[in-house]
């Protein structure tokens, strides 16, 4: 049986208010937020750059007191963006040149203007009352500690009107739902329905492993007190949810995908939330994310992400460095040279990369003057508008868009990089090219192999390798050059089902021990010729290892 498209797919996250205008939202001649015609009208760059399949952040009607993630109705477009024949139409261009697109799906919370909110809040009698949760009490004690993300205020807001308090896991203008009640989860999977009956190839699910409650709403425990609840939340309730929900996508054609934001701060957690193969297809796995750029940490995180996720049958990796709620790894790591390393553990490890638009420029947070912010989250920085051209309005029709430029627009932006054959944009799309071509990168087995401390590298082989098959123990460290690849002869320098890839995190060069011919290097330097053996500092290269 062949593997699904979602498992060697590369993603790509697309925040549409800062992807790229088509003038939805003022008209002709420009607007300062994207939609999703400016999506469709930059569809040719991301065949160009090489990604499989687009994520797409919420365009739903929305107050945008979360910037989208708070819904006020999920079958339809806020014409900020566009509408349903907007979208109609994009899905359509996606599918002629073989993109697949994902929406993004929030089911724990609706906006507190939704129509089932407006009427769950009209009064203690009312048919939507139970939509969402509810307690008893007094207007001075919340009914439990749990605390909100965002700022560490109680997740419960009293309304006086009806004299009951209501549960939010996110802003008081995100309401959480009460999948415990039969009603929700049909309505939901209406929602669903709705937009798989378009087309969609499937969702990503916004804090999903949220959606189940304990129903005794017990305290969080003393020593997480302070951390919001949506990082905390993991009741057995919400694994039956997401069964229903698989049970849904896999009775339509065409393999539609689940992939899950589990925010769990824990590998081992987030692992049950692909179950026996029977819950989410794909989940996020964010403590690669929170990992500094150090060998040793990022040896850790890939062996536990290995074992705990990789090994699990009917489990699948992903990766993913940044999003639209985190600063960029651009910015977290410090320089281009990280960035450009990092791009090889995205696309060079076992699993799905997830690419936030925006990285493969290199991109730095925006800087927000106090006067600009905008996000209760203080996520602005990594949610600045994408520059296109060199022009001071850098493609979007007018000079000021919804949130400042990136640092350096003049030069980081997709026109002038695209000119540039050195630039990072050309290094993803080499790598994008490299893993496609590679049976080895896609859908391969891996093993970590043993490298001097500042190094992680690792070797990937089609087919999967068999148990026993460890080729590294000890292997890279310098001086067992003929353990590490064999005598030297009888490669393949094409043989695409076998690849190794060398990131040296270190501030010094570092040599391993590593026979073959370079693919791809991180600044570009030796591609094509014989690997030296040596690394740069913040280097990486690929490499087809001779055998
Ligand atoms: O994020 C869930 C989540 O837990 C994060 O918001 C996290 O708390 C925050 O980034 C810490 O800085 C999802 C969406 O990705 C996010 O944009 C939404 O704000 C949130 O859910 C609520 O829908």
């Amino acid at each position: 049986m062949s593997a699904p498209w979602w498992q060697s797919a590369v993603f790509y996250q697309i925040y549409p208010r800062s992807f790229a205008t088509g003038g939805a939202g003022t008209g002709a001649g420009g607007s300062p937020t994207g939609d999703l015609a400016g999506i469709e009208a930059h569809l040719d760059h991301l065949s160009w750059l090489g990604v499989d399949a687009l994520w797409i952040s919420p365009f739903y009607p929305s107050p945008q007191a979360d910037f989208g993630y708070d819904v006020a109705d999920f079958c339809d477009v806020d014409p900020t963006y566009g509408d349903l024949a907007a979208f109609d139409r994009l899905l359509g261009s996606c599918h002629e040149r073989g993109l697949r697109l994902l929406v993004d799906l929030v089911p724990n919370h609706t906006s507190d203007q939704h129509p089932w909110f407006r009427a769950a809040r009209s009064s203690r009698d009312d048919p939507k009352r139970d939509w969402y949760i509810w307690r008893d009490g007094t207007p001075d004690t919340p009914p439990n500690n749990w605390v909100a993300a965002f700022h560490p205020v109680p997740a419960w807001t009293w309304d006086d009107a009806t004299g009951q308090w209501y549960l939010h896991q996110f802003l008081r203008e995100q309401p959480d739902l009460n999948w415990a009640n039969p009603e929700v989860v049909e309505a939901m999977h209406g929602v669903m329905r709705f937009w798989l009956d378009r087309g969609a190839d499937g969702f990503r699910i916004d804090v999903v492993h949220g959606i189940g409650k304990d129903p005794e709403l017990p305290d969080d425990p003393p020593e997480v007190a302070g951390i919001p609840h949506s990082a905390l939340n993991d009741v057995p309730q919400t694994h039956e949810l997401i069964r229903g929900m698989r049970t849904l996508v896999d009775a339509y054609p065409g393999d539609r995908l689940l992939l899950g934001e589990v925010y769990l701060l824990s590998t081992e957690q987030v692992a049950t939330y692909y179950g026996d193969g029977d819950e989410l297809h794909l989940s996020f796995n964010f403590p690669p994310l929170y990992t500094r750029w150090r060998a040793k940490r990022w040896r850790q995180q890939i062996a536990d992400t290995h074992r705990l996720i990789g090994e699990r049958p009917g489990a699948w990796p992903t990766w993913v460095l940044s999003n639209h709620d985190n600063a960029r790894h651009r910015s977290r790591y410090g320089s281009e040279e990280r960035a450009r390393a990092a791009t090889f553990l995205l696309l060079g490890l076992q699993g799905s990369p997830v690419l936030y638009a925006g990285e493969e420029l290199g991109l730095d947070d925006a800087v927000i003057p106090p006067d600009r912010v905008v996000d209760p989250g203080g996520r602005d920085g990594c949610r600045a508008p994408i520059p296109w051209t060199a022009a001071p309005d850098h493609g979007w029709g007018v000079t000021d868009a919804w949130l400042p430029w990136p640092p350096d627009p003049e030069y980081r932006n997709v026109e002038t990089l695209a000119d540039d054959g050195a630039s990072i944009l050309h290094l993803y799309r080499r790598l994008l090219a490299a893993r496609a071509a590679s049976p080895a990168l896609q859908l391969g087995g891996f093993v970590l192999l043993d490298a001097p401390d500042d190094v992680v590298a690792w070797r990937r082989t089609a087919p999967p390798a068999a148990a026993g098959d460890t080729v590294g123990a000890d292997a890279l460290r310098s001086g067992d050059a003929d353990e590490a690849a064999g005598d030297g002869s009888g490669g393949d320098a094409d043989d695409p089902s076998d690849r190794i890839v060398v990131v040296n995190m270190g501030s010094a060069p570092a040599s391993v021990a590593v026979r073959g011919t370079v693919l791809v290097s991180s600044d570009g330097t030796g591609e094509g010729a014989p690997f030296t053996g040596t690394l740069a500092p913040d280097q990486a290269v690929l490499i087809v290892p001779t055998r």
